[in-house]
């Protein structure tokens, strides 16, 4: 039997699976998921689903699922019968639904969207069941597993006396060791983003404090897992299932379908580009952006682009991208061509 601990899913459904595989996880196993399994990656709902058919997971909230649980019990409600707009502050909604907006909720609208009403019920169910934070004795050590940190925590406080805002969202001082006898271990904030972090894009571990996001749904990130008997760190890279669109073959008037996948930003300020591939089946086709404004405006701050106007841009361009791809043209051809061709 062992236990693992993960974080920070974000939707990404394929390196979830890998992981699984990786760790060879098995029914006497058990798993602790530190909270932020919804939002932004293209499977947070397909994810949740997964995770919620297997009793030896334990999950804790994150704050996207505290975001998530405002709208998603509105869009659960809106088409019933019995809905009366006046039980919501509307303004108060709008203002969540813009933060969710912003913060990567859509993948996760679009999929609740698409379930029936029953499953979409267990998924709000399942969400307000989830701790907030979870105690283990491993081999004589202490853990403690929160999703954020400890905010205004003092030794010798109560966990119970920090607020939720500081359990599941202040980012805390990783430089500060909080408990003398404990280990706590968070998510929630990306090691890539953590200041003076010599490993960055790793498990982080200082002062008793242990950081296991590794932005699992970015394509330059990783999904970490972290074996507490063993200390053993395993992490899947897998590119995603980022699937935003598909061209069908008809559509594309070229023998196969398109998928356009990506990987959203973690941070704007850092290596932040999303990575956009176009999978042509066989071969994944990657988009260069960082050169063109065009896709650049296109895909902004959030992480889904608007996809009618990329799907058009797609099909317009499919023959330059192709023939990049294949060495026929230069980079500066093409991007020539592209520009020629913006929507
Ligand atoms: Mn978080």
């Amino acid at each position: 039997m062992a236990t693992y601990v993960m974080s920070d899913l974000h939707g990404a459904y394929d390196r979830f699976e890998e992981m699984l595989e990786l760790i060879n996880f098995s029914d006497d196993d058990v798993l602790y998921i530190l909270g932020d399994i919804l939002d932004r990656g293209p499977h947070p709902i397909k994810l949740l689903q997964k995770i919620m058919e297997m009793p030896n997971v334990t999950c804790l909230v994150g704050n996207h699922e505290m975001m998530a649980l405002g709208c998603l019990e509105y869009l659960f409600e809106k088409d019933d019968s019995s809905f009366r707009e006046e039980t919501y502050d509307m303004r108060d909604l709008l203002d969540l639904f813009s933060l969710w907006r912003e913060n990567g909720g859509m993948t996760t609208k679009k999929e609740f969207s698409k379930i029936s009403k029953e499953e979409q019920k267990e998924i709000i169910d399942y969400i307000k069941e989830m701790s907030i934070y979870e105690e283990l004795l491993i081999d004589g050590q202490k853990y403690l597993l929160l999703h954020a940190g400890l905010g205004k925590y003092k030794e010798g406080k109560k966990i119970t006396d920090c607020s939720v805002i500081d359990l599941v969202e202040t980012r805390p001082d990783y430089s500060k060791k909080y408990m003398e006898d404990s280990i706590l271990i968070v998510g929630h904030t990306p090691t890539q983003l953590i200041e003076g972090n010599p490993n960055p894009g790793y498990i982080y571990k200082n002062n008793n404090n242990i950081v296991i996001d590794c932005g699992a749904y970015h394509g330059s990130g990783r999904l970490a897992a972290l074996c507490l008997e063993s200390g053993e760190e395993f992490y899947a890279q897998v590119i995603d299932g980022f699937d935003l669109l598909q061209i069908s073959e008809e559509d594309s008037g070229l023998d196969y379908d398109i998928f356009l996948l990506s990987s959203a930003s973690i941070n704007r300020k850092e290596d932040t580009l999303p990575h956009l591939y176009i999978d042509c089946g066989e071969e994944k086709i990657p988009i260069s952006i960082s050169n063109n404004p065009m896709l650049l405006n296109l895909i902004d701050n959030s992480t889904i682009p608007d996809l009618d106007l990329l799907k058009e841009w797609i099909r317009k361009n499919m023959d330059v991208l192709l023939k990049h791809w294949n060495q026929e043209i230069s980079d500066r051809e093409v991007l020539n061509r592209l520009f020629e061709n913006d929507v």
